[in-house]
């Protein structure tokens, strides 16, 4: 038996480092998580201990082409002419910009993500902004502060108020809530948590506050305006650190009890109770989570709840995801900084509309599956099924975009390559080496874009390079100590973070009041935008569970359950009973789900699991809308209105 280091690579806040145990003859016998990283904390989640059993479940075991209605097996050298002559005859007959490389990061590794982006960098192929998840609030935070990296996870360990801001932790970030959970028994930390339903994190929060969706910014300013009256704001910090106080102060002060309980149906004690935690609580830790930012004021939410911490005199106290707090040059592992022509980028919120109209004649598919999880299905799979347009997907397991593909290429799982993932939340790297040797005929992402790249005939030699060598000079600034020769060595480093107190604005101070915001023609303050919900309509929101990433391991636990959650006086006003079939629908489509009749959800309200399919097989994202949000571009899943009917 023997123990080795890897990192889970998967698109997750915890990025854990893992220990895996194999047996004399090389067989994944279980994977646990390594004690000795502060942020993994000894354990992994449900997804990351079955991962050795996925390795041989619903694999793509060697490349497939289509024939008719089902998948021929064949062997890489035809599947990638293939591909290399399809696609050369579409950048012929209909140009660059014809050919779509759609991706997202179903494997966050540089050399399976960043790398391979190489081909279509210097093919000068259409790419996506990659604004699905998390982009409207790193725009959001950065009109105020300039980037939107804030504190590390560990931290939490020394905070006396963790407050969960429409972040559902317990099931999408198990190592942060572990840590806060830590520290509320070490030295009696409180936990808030500000989400519209009962998520598992607000179950277990010592004060849960629940707003409508989409009414955070009404919420933030009601807190700004009680903060401010009784006292609780550091002006010696906001003096020497901040600008625009004054704007800030007075659109708060418009928003007294009545019009905050009016907005976001929240009583203006629990706005007390906040309040007097922020005020006496220091320090504090104000985690946003990306659910936060999935609506139609998702940006604005999120601007006004990053302010909250400055108020109170801390630098950044709030956590985002950390990623633009290390200096990686992602663009040149990406050939984005080496290419001479500029790639067409389209919105990826927006991109089934154009599939949908045939803007593209060649797709290629990696680390996604967009034929689930994008919104504004019905465009999107109208697309992929015309008949002039080649659809490739590379990836490890069979997938719902798989299915509409002319060819599909195994990819290795994590645990069969070689690579490096850098976290987004804590600033612990290791290397992730081949742990087992693959278990079907994949090759890597890397591996595919040089043999595309010959084929293609390019000649760029960034293309040829070793891809270590790109990520020893993209890392050049980003360690602490160490090299990135040590990592693969197997060391395990720290990633350099950007100081707190450095802020990138036009004035170098937090802005309240952006100026940035003002030159791009924005509301220099965040704004609340009026609720309404017209009759006989509900707020659809969805959101991760425990046991998916996203589509993945439907093998494992089997398929996203086709529920809704819905309120009891709802359900009695619709005479729906718990357990009944009922369609969820709006001018953009209809799934028929189990209807599930619970308190977690106040009335106008419904909820289900993220990504899921109906129980006729109808994708829930064929409910959702593409028109993506004004500020960083982001997705708008939680604005989602339907009625609900019983067929
Ligand atoms: N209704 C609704 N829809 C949503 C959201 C929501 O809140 N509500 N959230 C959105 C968010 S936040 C996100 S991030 C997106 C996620 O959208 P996707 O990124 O499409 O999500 P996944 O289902 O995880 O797809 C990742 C794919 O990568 C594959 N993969 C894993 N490892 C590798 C590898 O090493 N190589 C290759 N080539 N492939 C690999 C997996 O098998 C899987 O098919 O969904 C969005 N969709
Ligand atoms: N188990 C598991 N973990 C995951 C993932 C997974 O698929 N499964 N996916 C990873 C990825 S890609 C992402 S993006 C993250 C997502 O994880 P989170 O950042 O936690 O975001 P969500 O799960 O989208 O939503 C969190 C909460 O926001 C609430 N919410 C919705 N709208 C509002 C609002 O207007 N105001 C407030 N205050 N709250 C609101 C929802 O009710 C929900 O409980 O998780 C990552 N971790
Ligand atoms: S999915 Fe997230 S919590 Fe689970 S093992 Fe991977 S990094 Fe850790
Ligand atoms: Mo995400």
């Amino acid at each position: 038996m023997k123990e080795v280091q890897t990192v889970c690579a998967r698109d997750c806040y915890d990025t854990c480092a893992l220990l895996v145990t194999l047996d004399e003859s090389g067989q994944v016998l279980k994977i646990r998580g390594d004690q000795r990283n502060p942020m993994t904390q000894g354990f992994t989640c449900p997804r990351g201990a079955k991962d050795h059993e996925r390795l041989f479940q619903n694999r793509v075991e060697a490349p497939a082409l289509r024939q008719g209605d089902h998948f021929v097996r064949t062997d890489w050298g035809t599947a990638l002419s293939m591909v290399s002559e399809k696609l050369a005859e579409v950048l012929q007959k209909h140009g660059r910009e014809a050919a779509l490389y759609l991706d997202y990061a179903g494997n966050t590794g540089l050399l399976t993500g960043a790398f391979p982006t190489r081909l279509w960098n210097a093919l000068g192929a259409t790419q996506t902004d990659h604004a699905i998840c998390s982009a409207s609030g790193h725009a959001a935070i950065g009109l105020h502060y300039g980037d939107s990296y804030g504190m590390a996870p560990p931290e939490l360990l020394s905070r006396d108020l963790i407050v969960f801001w429409g972040f559902n932790a317990a099931v999408s970030s198990p190592h942060i809530w572990s840590l806060a959970r830590k520290a509320r028994r070490a030295r009696g930390t409180r936990i808030v948590v500000i989400d519209p339903r009962e998520s598992r994190t607000a179950r277990d929060a010592d004060l849960w506050i629940q707003p409508w969706p989409g009414s955070d910014v009404a919420l933030g300013f009601g807190l700004v305006n009680y903060l401010t009256q009784k006292g609780y704001v550091d002006l010696g910090f906001l003096k020497d650190w901040t600008l625009g106080f004054e704007h800030l102060e007075e659109e708060a002060a418009k928003y007294g009890p009545d019009c905050v309980e009016h907005i976001t149906g929240v009583a203006w004690n629990h706005v007390e109770r906040l309040g007097e935690a922020y005020g006496n609580l220091k320090p504090s830790a104000t985690l946003i989570g990306i659910g936060l930012q999935k609506c139609d004021q998702g940006a604005d939410q999120v601007r006004a709840v990053s302010l909250i911490p400055a108020l109170l005199g801390q630098h950044r106290g709030f956590f985002y995801s950390s990623a633009s707090a290390f200096s990686i040059d992602e663009e040149l592992i990406s050939g984005r900084a080496l290419a001479e022509k500029v790639p067409e980028v389209v919105s990826q919120v927006a991109v089934a509309n154009l599939v949908g109209r045939g803007d593209f004649k060649f797709i290629y598919v990696s680390c996604m599956n967009p034929a689930l999880t994008l919104p504004n299905q019905h465009a999107l799979r109208k697309g992929l099924s015309k008949g002039d347009v080649f659809l490739v997907v590379h990836d490890t397991h069979w997938t719902k975009t798989a299915e509409y593909a002319d060819v599909v290429l195994p990819a290795p799982t994590y645990l069969e390559k070689e690579d490096l993932v850098i976290p987004w939340s804590h600033d612990h790297v290791q290397l992730s080496p081949e742990v087992v040797p693959p278990v079907t005929d994949s090759r890597s992402e890397s591996w595919v874009m040089r043999e595309l790249a010959k084929r293609l005939r390019l000649a760029e030699d960034w293309l040829f390079e070793d891809p270590w060598a790109s990520v020893e000079l993209a890392l050049e600034d980003a360690l602490e100590k160490g090299s990135v020769g040590s990592l693969r060595s197997g060391g395990v480093l720290k990633l350099r973070s950007k100081p707190k107190d450095n802020y990138a604005t036009p004035s170098g101070k937090i802005e309240f009041y952006s100026s940035k915001a003002a030159g791009l023609g924005l509301t220099p303050l965040p704004t609340q935008v009026p609720l309404s919900i017209p009759k006989g309509e509900f707020i659809l929101l969805t959101s991760a569970t425990p046991r998916y990433t996203s589509t993945q391991f439907q093998e494992v636990y089997g398929a996203i359950p086709a529920v809704v959650i819905i309120n009891a006086q709802d359900a009695e006003q619709l005479s729906i009973q718990n357990g009944d079939v009922v369609a969820l629908s709006n001018d953009l489509g209809e799934v028929k789900v189990k209807a599930t009749v619970s308190g977690t959800v106040r009335e106008g309200i419904v909820w289900s699991p993220r990504q899921s399919e109906g129980l006729m097989g109808q994708p829930q994202n064929c409910l959702m809308s593409g028109q993506p949000q004004e500020i960083g571009g982001g997705p708008r899943f939680n604005s989602a209105r339907v009625t609900i009917t019983k067929p």
